[in-house]
Parts: C-alpha cells; sequence; structure tokens
C-alpha cells in the first residue's frame, strides 16, 4: 500500500476565531482527516509576530485547540499540537529564513498590510512565512487546507521547497494548497471589501465562533447590504449580500444556486432571518461541545500526545535537512 498523504495546517491563537477561520479552514481540516494523514497545530510562534499579552496567549492556545475538537477533529485521526511544544518549527524556521530572498518577502500582502503605518515593526512579522514553510515542510506535508489570504504564502513555501531540493538534493515535499471553493474568503460584515477578520476593533463586522445566539442574530441584523432587494449571487455588483448568501450556503451545507433559488422573490430581511438560523444551528452544537472539552481538562492530553505524533515526524525531517545541508550531526552515545 502507498504512503497516505499527509496534510497540515495551523491557526494563531491571536484572538476570537471567526466564522471566515471556521468556513476558510476548520471546515475543511474535518473533512480531510478522514483520508490523509493530518496534524493539526496551534501556531503560537507565528502569534508573538505581533505583541501578546502572556495570560491572554496562554488561554487562547486552550480555547483554539478545544475549538478545533469542538468542530469535530478527531484526535485519534488527527494530530492536534501546539506549535512551540515541537522545537522543530523555531529550528527549520532559521533554515527556512537563511533561504528566503529579502525581496520575496517584501512582497507578501499579509506583511505590507500587518506593518502598514507602524512605526515599530518587528523582524519576526517580516519573516513569518519562512517560519510558515518550515511548518509545512517538517511535515512533508502534500497539501495544506488553508483561506485565499494564504495562497502567496503557500506560493513561497513552494519555492523554498524547491529552492532547498535544488541546492541539496530532493529532500523536501513540495506542498499543494487547498482552498474551498466557495468560502475561501468570507468578507467583513460592515464592508464587502475587506475580509472578515478577528482583529478588526468593530466587534460587529465579524461572528466570532464563542458569539452567543442573540449576538449572532444581532449581527446579522445590522449587516451591510446592497442597493436593490433581490437575494442573487453577483460578487461584482452586489458584494455584501453575495458574501452572506455564501454563508449560507456554507451553514446549510448547499449550494449558491439552490441558496438563490430558494429566495427567489423575496427581499433581504427574510432572508437574513433564516440566515442568522442558519449559523446559530451550526454553531450552537459546537459551542456546546466546546464548553464540554473545556470542563473536562482533556485538551492538555490531546496535545501532550498531538506534539508527540508530530516531534515523531519533524526529527526525521530536521536530520534529513541538516544532514543535506552539511551540518555535522552530533554522534549517538557509544
Ligand atoms: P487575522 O484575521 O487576525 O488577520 P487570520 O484569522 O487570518 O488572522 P489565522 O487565525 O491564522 O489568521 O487564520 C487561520 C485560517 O483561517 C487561515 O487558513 C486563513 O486563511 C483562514 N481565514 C482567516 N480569515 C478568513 C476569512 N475571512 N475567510 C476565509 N478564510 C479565512
Ligand atoms: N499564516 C497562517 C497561519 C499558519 C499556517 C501555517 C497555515 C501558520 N503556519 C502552516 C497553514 C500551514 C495565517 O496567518 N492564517
Amino acid at each position: 500500500m502507498s504512503k497516505p498523504l499527509r496534510v497540515l495546517s495551523g491557526i494563531q491563537p491571536s484572538g476570537k476565531l471567526t466564522l471566515g477561520n471556521y468556513i476558510g479552514a476548520m471546515k475543511n481540516f474535518v473533512e480531510l482527516q478522514k483520508d490523509y494523514e493530518c496534524f493539526f497545530m496551534i501556531v503560537d510562534l507565528h502569534a508573538i509576530t505581533v505583541p501578546q499579552e502572556p495570560a491572554a496567549l496562554r488561554e487562547q492556545t486552550e480555547s483554539v485547540a478545544a475549538l478545533f475538537i469542538a468542530a469535530g477533529i478527531d484526535p485519534a485521526q488527527a494530530a492536534v499540537f501546539v506549535q512551540s511544544h515541537v522545537p522543530q518549527h523555531a529550528e527549520l524556521g532559521w533554515i527556512m529564513t537563511t533561504l528566503s530572498y529579502m525581496g520575496e518577502l517584501e512582497r507578501m500582502t499579509q506583511f505590507k498590510d500587518k506593518s502598514e503605518g507602524k512605526d515599530a515593526v518587528g523582524a519576526g512579522l517580516f519573516v513569518y512565512p519562512s517560519l510558515m514553510a518550515a511548518d509545512i515542510l517538517l511535515y512533508q506535508a502534500n497539501l495544506v487546507p488553508v483561506g485565499d489570504d494564504q495562497k502567496q504564502h503557500l506560493e513561497l513555501t513552494r519555492d523554498l521547497a524547491g529552492r532547498f531540493n535544488f541546492k541539496f538534493g530532493e529532500t523536501l515535499t513540495v506542498p499543494e494548497p487547498y482552498i474551498p471553493k466557495v468560502g475561501a474568503r468570507i468578507m467583513s460584515l460592515d464592508d464587502a471589501s475587506k475580509k472578515m477578520s478577528k482583529s478588526n476593533p468593530n466587534a460587529g463586522s465579524f461572528i466570532a465562533l464563542l458569539d452567543s445566539p442573540d449576538d449572532i442574530r444581532k449581527k446579522i441584523s445590522r449587516a451591510k447590504t446592497d442597493l436593490g432587494r433581490e437575494i442573487v449571487f453577483d460578487p461584482k455588483e452586489k458584494p455584501e449580500i453575495s458574501n452572506l448568501m455564501t454563508i449560507y450556503s456554507n451553514c446549510a451545507g448547499i449550494s449558491l444556486e439552490e441558496v438563490q433559488a430558494r429566495y427567489e422573490g423575496q427581499g433581504y430581511g427574510a432572508f437574513k432571518k433564516d440566515l442568522a438560523e442558519q449559523v446559530v444551528a451550526t454553531l450552537e452544537p459546537l459551542q456546546q461541545r466546546y464548553r464540554e472539552i473545556r470542563e473536562s481538562g482533556e485538551i492538555h492530553e490531546i496535545l501532550r500526545a498531538g506534539a508527540e505524533k508530530a516531534r515523531a515526524v519533524a526529527e526525521v525531517t530536521t536530520r534529513q535537512v541538516k544532514e543535506a545541508m552539511g551540518f555535522l550531526l552530533p554522534s549517538s552515545k557509544r
């Protein structure tokens, strides 16, 4: 039998996870775990590229891990772990930084967005994509489920893997992005030209996975809509309603065409009311499981076992990489 293909992805513990994170990434994690060997991590080393409160970082790391499980990731099938529990991420991250060019890092739009207008920009934010490449290459991952905004980082990862293999011999797997067809970029509820983001200071612009049903209803009823009243999918002419239709399609598990047909002749009011109920029905069971997991304290054992599985793979790749590059490897005790 051939080896199962590997999947790896990560989410930052840098605030409340949103419906965008769920639809763009987490939902696919759950789907892929049946058919692939999966590694899903909470990327705390990435989160510290912008300032974090120590107590909040600790709490959010645990919270995101519990959300992974609540969303349906089965720790018996997939390794769920914290990036900093596997020291090889920092080690290969450094190696990938040395292989990255300043010019290519300067072109990364996430860096441009996050550094814009700030006068003290940490160097970690600049080399963030090199660490992300290391995350992926450490596991020789074939597929990386991410939202649309991570495409450019994936391209860089592919370039770095190719560059490494060209310089030092075939060592690293060149990964492919795995991006959802509908929902790769969920937009902000108050402005469909911006992606829904947990770092947006306006809480009405995003739906957090742990928002109460009432908050969800309120946020959706206040969500911006376009002129006119027809429910038609047209991201260019009707970006706001198209975004809401995308959310509907994902939560109800039906196609955009079906959403459009279902609401033909009806106005925004009726559609938004139903949409809120679809989102509540999607998130309520997740929230219930989340509370149970947090109360049970089981997450610590899940993360311990996940890191052990991850470390076993990460150690092998790191050794191969260092050997290929000419590092003198320490000899084992005789
Ligand atoms: P921030 O919003 O604070 O910039 P982020 O949510 O993009 O951060 P992560 O939490 O690390 O950063 O993102 C985790 C995953 O969620 C990534 O795969 C990312 O592409 C995806 N994602 C994030 N926002 C959206 C969105 N609005 N629509 C679809 N996918 C998204
Ligand atoms: N850069 C990603 C988070 C991330 C990631 C990864 C995603 C870090 N390492 C490895 C996929 C694979 C983000 O900002 N959303």
